[in-house]
C-alpha cells in the first residue's frame, strides 16, 4: 500500500475518533469549543476579547453544558473555588430581570441560577458562574473585572483540513 495513503488513512482515523478539533489551548465538549480566561476584564471587555478570537462569551441551553462547565471550573480551581467568578453572555442590562443572551438576543431557554440569584444586588446586569454558588449563574455589576470563558461554535465548517 502507498505509504501516503496509509499516512491519511491514520490522520482520518484519529479525525474520526476525536470528532472534532477544538484550537490549542481550548476545550472540547461534543461540538463546542471553550476557552477559560487566565486574565480578568469587565463584562463588555470580556465579551469584546471573545468576539475579536472568533468566539462570543459562552451561552449555556442545557443541563449538559452547565454540567460540562461546573465540572471544568472545579476542577481549574480545586485550592479554592470562593473568589472565582467567570463572566458568561447573559445580560438583563435592557429590561431588569429579563436576561437574554447578548450573542443573539433571545431570552433564556434555560437557566441554572446559584441560591439567592439573580439578586440585582448593585445593579448586577451581567451573568457569570459564580464559585461561591457552586458555579452555577449569578448576576453581577457588569464593571466588576473577573474572568470569563468564550465559546467557539461550527469549528467544523471553519476547522478541519481532513476528515
Ligand atoms: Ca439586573
Ligand atoms: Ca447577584
Amino acid at each position: 500500500m502507498d505509504v501516503r495513503i496509509v499516512i491519511v488513512f491514520i490522520i482520518s482515523a484519529l479525525c474520526a475518533k476525536r470528532g472534532f478539533a477544538c484550537r490549542q489551548g481550548w476545550e472540547s465538549n461534543g461540538t463546542l469549543c471553550y476557552l477559560f480566561s487566565h486574565g480578568k476584564s469587565t463584562w463588555a471587555e470580556a465579551s469584546a476579547t471573545c468576539l475579536a478570537i472568533h468566539s462570543h462569551l459562552a451561552v449555556i441551553t442545557s443541563d449538559m453544558e452547565q454540567t460540562f462547565l461546573t465540572g471544568e471550573l472545579n476542577q481549574l480551581h480545586q485550592n479554592g473555588t470562593s473568589h472565582v467568578q467567570y463572566w458568561i453572555d447573559g445580560t438583563d442590562l435592557e429590561v431588569e430581570n429579563v436576561w437574554r443572551w447578548a450573542i443573539t438576543g433571545d431570552k433564556l431557554t434555560y437557566t441554572a441560577w446559584a441560591d439567592g440569584e439573580p439578586n440585582n444586588a448593585q445593579g448586577g446586569n451581567c451573568m457569570n458562574l459564580w464559585g461561591r454558588g457552586g458555579f452555577l449563574m449569578a448576576d453581577d455589576d457588569c464593571e466588576l473585572h473577573l474572568n470569563y470563558i468564550c465559546q467557539e461554535t461550527d469549528r467544523e465548517e471553519s476547522g478541519n483540513i481532513i476528515g
